[in-house]
């Protein structure tokens, strides 16, 4: 392993409005406002990771502010006091820091692909991935009429994308998935409440989205609520996925070993970064269960983190890691993430995350910028 030094860390909030607007049961994004951090050797090497938070603290208790702080507080410090040589040894250097995974997520991936780029070796080869091409699912926001998400729907079936997963929330649900089942009896369809039902209330509602062969049911209660999935998932036919719930691998063996769910969808951010997330993947794998890839609508530096993770031997099933264009009018880094007619992205050969970022292009859209020397 190369000796890895970290001379600088680089915050970069950035502005990206959204093609479209994207609705969940917490609230809609228009623009999308992304924290990018670029770690730096003083060798002329970089990496660049991308923090998931959200503006709001609606998916979870993280936004780009809290974020911003914790690196610049936290994180930094403790990395200069760590001495830090290898992308492995990052998440150890930071346990002290409870929960704030997504901004440790960001300055993790950055590291990871930092050290990647002083290998001249791809990061998916060096987290061990074994796939060279990955399967596409989409994610499809509520929409203003059942119509136009069918129309939605049928678009992204026509482009080849092997799995739908359409947003529902109280009120929005069972006809949902009822006309786009009646339009697509055959397609691969999912679910994704994003903790918006609660098992007292909804237990009916719930078991009837069990008619209509779902390939799971993500996130349908609590963050918080593992006890209330397990028994909801024991009443169940379909797999319920979580999402919001699974932070660390003690909350994915938790979540296993007690049946409160049969899929996991992992998000690097949520969970603190790659080693995070391959320890998860490699217990899920151990115990029957699959995981995929969930996207946080990423610019190409997280989507890039995405695609490399995704090549690792758990992820089975179509993740939410889509083409730029369908988020991005133009996107930070090159060439754009596209999917093939059958549905996959081909993993990038390069070294690090495999794309190139466009630096003029991001500082154009740069909101505040701040550099912290280590
Ligand atoms: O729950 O998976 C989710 C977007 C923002 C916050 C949470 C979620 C999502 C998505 C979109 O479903 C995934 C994507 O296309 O990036
Ligand atoms: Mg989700």
């Amino acid at each position: 392993m190369g000796k890895l030094q970290i001379r600088q860390i680089r915050l970069q909030e950035i502005a990206m409005p959204l093609k479209s607007a994207f609705e969940t049961s917490f609230g809609v994004t228009t623009t999308r406002r992304v924290l990018i951090v670029q770690a730096s050797d003083g060798n002329g090497f970089c990496g660049y990771g991308e923090c998931t938070a959200m503006d709001r603290p609606f998916y979870n208790h993280e936004t780009v502010d809290s974020a911003w702080m914790v690196i610049c507080r936290f994180i930094v410090p403790l990395l200069k006091q760590a001495e830090v040589t290898s992308a492995d040894d990052v998440g150890d250097a930071l346990r002290a820091i409870q929960g704030n995974r997504m901004a440790v997520g960001a300055v993790e991936t950055a590291i990871w692909d930092l050290e990647s780029m002083e290998l001249d070796s791809p990061l998916w080869k060096r987290l061990g991935g074994n796939r060279e091409v990955i399967d596409c699912g989409v994610s499809i926001g509520l929409q203003s009429t059942t119509e136009l998400l069918v129309e939605k729907v049928a678009r992204e079936i026509a482009s080849g994308y092997q799995r739908i997963k359409i947003k529902i929330k109280p009120g929005q649900d069972v006809d949902l998935v009822e006309a786009v089942r009646k339009e697509f009896p055959e397609i691969t369809l999912s679910v994704d409440a994003n903790a918006a039902y609660i098992l007292e209330r909804d237990l009916d509602l719930l078991k009837e989205l069990d008619s209509y062969d779902l390939l799971m049911i993500e996130q349908p209660l609590a963050t918080g609520a593992l006890l209330a999935h397990a028994k909801l998932q024991s009443q169940l036919e379909t797999p319920i996925c979580l999402d919001e719930s699974i932070t660390s691998f003690e909350d994915a063996q938790q979540a296993i070993e007690m049946d409160a769910c049969r899929i996991i969808n992992v998000k690097l951010g949520r969970v603190g970064g790659h080693v995070s997330a391959k320890r998860i993947q490699e217990f899920a794998a151990g115990k029957g269960i699959p995981v995929w890839c969930g996207g946080m609508l990423e610019t190409g530096i997280g989507r890039a983190h995405n695609i490399a993770m995704s090549t690792l031997p758990g992820f089975t099933l179509p993740g939410d890691v889509s083409a730029s264009a369908r988020y991005w009018e133009t996107d930070i880094t090159e060439p754009l993430v596209e999917v093939s007619p059958e549905g996959t992205i081909a993993v990038p050969a390069g070294p690090g995350i495999g794309y190139t970022v466009k630096e003029e292009g991001m500082e154009a859209i740069t909101v505040r910028s701040e550099t912290l020397s280590l």
